[in-house]
């Protein structure tokens, strides 16, 4: 059984029932372990977007990375998906953040997320269900969060 780490965001046509339906269709992929609450975050990146939707699911899973990764753009496309503009709007976006301890470095997976440690709203919520967690880098959730400012993020109720 693999450990991983899924990222969820989407900020177009009913952000949270995007994420909340993705975690549904998640959850038949294997176990879910733990789910981060939702939080409502300003888009990082050129131009100006919607706000997002984010969060993080812990999942066990038999599927391998390469499996989970196709899995995963299965859902994406179920919800419309459309990969257009780079760094765009999206319905619906699904990233593995991180799968056991594993560094993975292929055409199309790159593990753990390249991005993941500078982005508040990819830490902020895997700091709610995984506190202790270490990277493959050594450097624990907690640590990471402390050089993160917690601007523009926001825990729904
Ligand atoms: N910004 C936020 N706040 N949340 C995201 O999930 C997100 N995803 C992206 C880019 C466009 C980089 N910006 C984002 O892919």
């Amino acid at each position: 059984m693999n450990t991983c780490y899924i990222g969820l965001g989407s900020n177009l046509e009913n952000p949270l029932g995007q994420v909340q339906q993705a975690a549904d269709a998640i959850k038949a992929l294997g176990s879910i372990r733990a789910q981060s609450s939702w939080y409502q975050s300003k888009a990082i990146g050129p131009g100006k977007q919607p706000d997002y939707i984010n969060g993080v699911i812990c999942l066990e899973t038999g599927l391998t990375a390469p499996q989970l990764l196709l899995s995963l753009q299965a859902i994406e496309n179920r919800h419309g998906r459309k990969r257009t503009v780079r760094w765009g709007a999206r319905t619906l976006d699904l990233d593995i953040l991180l799968f056991n301890d594993e560094i993975i470095s292929s055409e199309h997976l790159t593990i753990p997320h390249p991005h993941m440690l500078e982005r508040n709203f990819v830490m902020v919520p895997l700091q709610e269900i995984a506190p202790e967690l270490r990277l493959p880098n050594q450097q624990t959730v907690t640590a990471i969060i402390a050089t993160l400012s917690q601007q523009g993020l926001e825990k729904l109720a």
